[in-house]
C-alpha cells in the first residue's frame, strides 16, 4: 500500500472531465468551464457548512449580527453563490433553483448553451444539528440560447446532459454523471481539489436497506404500504431489510448508491405528489441511479420519462437497486 500512500498521479475532477470531453471532437471546453463553476460553488458551500456553527451563519435570513450586518441563512447564501458562479461562467442561459420562485434568464451578453437546475442546499432542516446536507444539480443543453424559453427546462430527465450532487458529510463528496457511468470525487481540503476516489460506481443489483420516512405510513397507498411491509417481513424467507433514514436526500441517496437498497419518498393522502421536486431532486438522482445500473420509478412510470409542467413540480419517487425497484413496480402493476 506504500504506492497508495504516496500517490503522485492525481486525477482531479477537472482533469477527469477534460479527458471525458476530449472524446467529443466538437467539444469546446464549455462544459468543463461550466462544471468548474459548479465545483467552485460546492467548495464554497462546503467551507460555509463546516464553519456554520462557528461563524453563526445559521441565523435566520434577515437577522442582523453584532456588527449590524445582515445575516444570510446558509441556503440563501449558497443560492447566491451558485447563481453568481453560474452566470459568470458565461455558459448558462437559464437557471432554475429551489430557492427562487421564478427561473432566471441570464442576460444576453452572458448567455451560453446550458440550462442548470439545482437545489443549492438540500436537507436544510439538518443544518442546525450538523447532519449531512448537499447540493443537487442537473444540466440541459438548450436548443435556442438566443431566445430561450422555459420549455428548455420543462424537459424529461432523460434529456439531461449531466447530473450530480455534492454531499457535505464527514467528507465532501462530489458524484457526477455525464451520461457515461457515475464517478465519485472526494475533496482533498489541503489541495482544495476533488480527487477521483470512486471510479465507475455501480449500485448492487439488490440491497439490504430501505430508506423512507415511515412516519407517513398512515397515509400511504396500498403498493407502498405493501412494499415496506415486505421489507420488514419478507415472504421468501430472506432476512428483513434494515431501515436507514437521514432525512437528507443527498445522504440517503449516496448511501443507497454505494451500499445498495432503495430510497423512497412516496405519495401519500396528504401529498399526492410526494414531497421531492422533479427538476432538481428527482431527475438528477434518477439519472445517477440509472447510470449506476439501478432504476428510478414514480409509481406510474420511469422517472426520467416524466415531462414536468412546472419548474417546481413534485413527484413520488422510488429509486435504487434494480431488483428492489423492480419489486415496487410489480406491486404498482398489480394494482391496476
Ligand atoms: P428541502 O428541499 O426543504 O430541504 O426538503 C427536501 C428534503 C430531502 O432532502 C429529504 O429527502 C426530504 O426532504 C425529507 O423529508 P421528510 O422530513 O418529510 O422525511
Ligand atoms: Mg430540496
Amino acid at each position: 500500500h506504500a504506492a497508495e500512500a504516496n500517490r503522485t498521479d492525481l486525477m482531479t475532477i477537472t482533469r477527469f472531465v477534460l479527458n471525458e470531453q476530449s472524446k467529443y471532437p466538437e467539444s469546446r471546453g464549455d462544459f468543463t468551464i461550466l462544471l468548474s463553476n459548479i465545483v467552485l460553488g460546492c467548495k464554497f458551500v462546503c467551507t460555509a457548512v463546516n464553519k456554520a456553527g462557528l461563524a453563526k451563519l445559521i441565523g435566520l435570513a434577515g437577522e442582523t449580527n453584532v456588527q449590524g450586518e445582515e445575516q444570510k441563512k446558509l441556503d440563501v447564501l449558497s443560492n447566491d453563490v451558485f447563481v453568481k458562479a453560474l452566470i459568470s461562467s458565461g455558459r448558462t442561459c437559464i437557471l432554475v433553483s429551489e430557492e427562487d420562485e421564478q427561473a432566471t434568464f441570464v442576460e444576453p451578453s452572458k448567455r451560453g448553451r446550458y440550462a442548470v437546475v439545482f437545489d443549492p442546499l438540500d436537507g436544510s432542516s439538518n443544518i442546525d444539528c450538523g447532519v449531512s446536507i448537499g447540493t443537487i444539480f442537473g444540466i440541459y443543453m438548450v436548443k435556442d440560447s438566443i431566445e430561450p424559453t422555459l420549455d428548455e427546462v420543462l424537459q424529461p430527465g432523460k434529456n439531461m446532459l449531466a447530473a450530480g450532487y455534492c454531499m457535505y458529510g464527514s467528507s465532501c463528496t462530489f458524484v457526477l454523471s455525464t451520461g457515461a457511468g457515475v464517478n465519485g470525487f472526494t475533496l482533498d481540503p489541503s489541495l482544495g481539489e476533488f480527487i477521483l476516489t470512486h471510479p465507475d460506481i455501480k449500485i448492487p443489483k439488490k440491497g439490504k436497506i430501505y430508506s423512507v420516512n415511515e412516519g407517513n405510513a398512515k397515509n400511504w397507498d396500498g403498493p407502498t404500504a405493501k412494499y415496506v411491509e415486505r421489507c420488514k417481513f419478507p415472504k421468501d424467507g430472506s432476512s428483513p431489510k434494515s431501515l436507514r433514514y437521514i432525512g437528507s436526500m443527498v445522504a440517503d441517496v449516496h448511501r443507497t448508491l454505494l451500499y445498495g437498497g432503495i430510497f423512497l419518498y412516496p405519495a401519500d393522502k396528504k401529498s399526492p405528489n410526494g414531497k421531492l421536486r422533479v427538476l432538481y431532486e428527482v431527475f438528477p438522482m434518477s439519472f445517477l441511479m440509472e447510470q449506476a445500473g439501478g432504476q428510478a420509478f414514480t409509481g406510474k412510470q420511469r422517472a426520467l420519462d416524466l415531462v414536468p409542467n412546472d419548474i417546481h413540480e413534485r413527484s413520488p419517487i422510488f429509486l435504487g437497486s434494480y431488483e428492489d425497484v423492480e419489486e415496487v413496480k410489480a406491486l404498482y402493476a398489480a394494482e391496476d
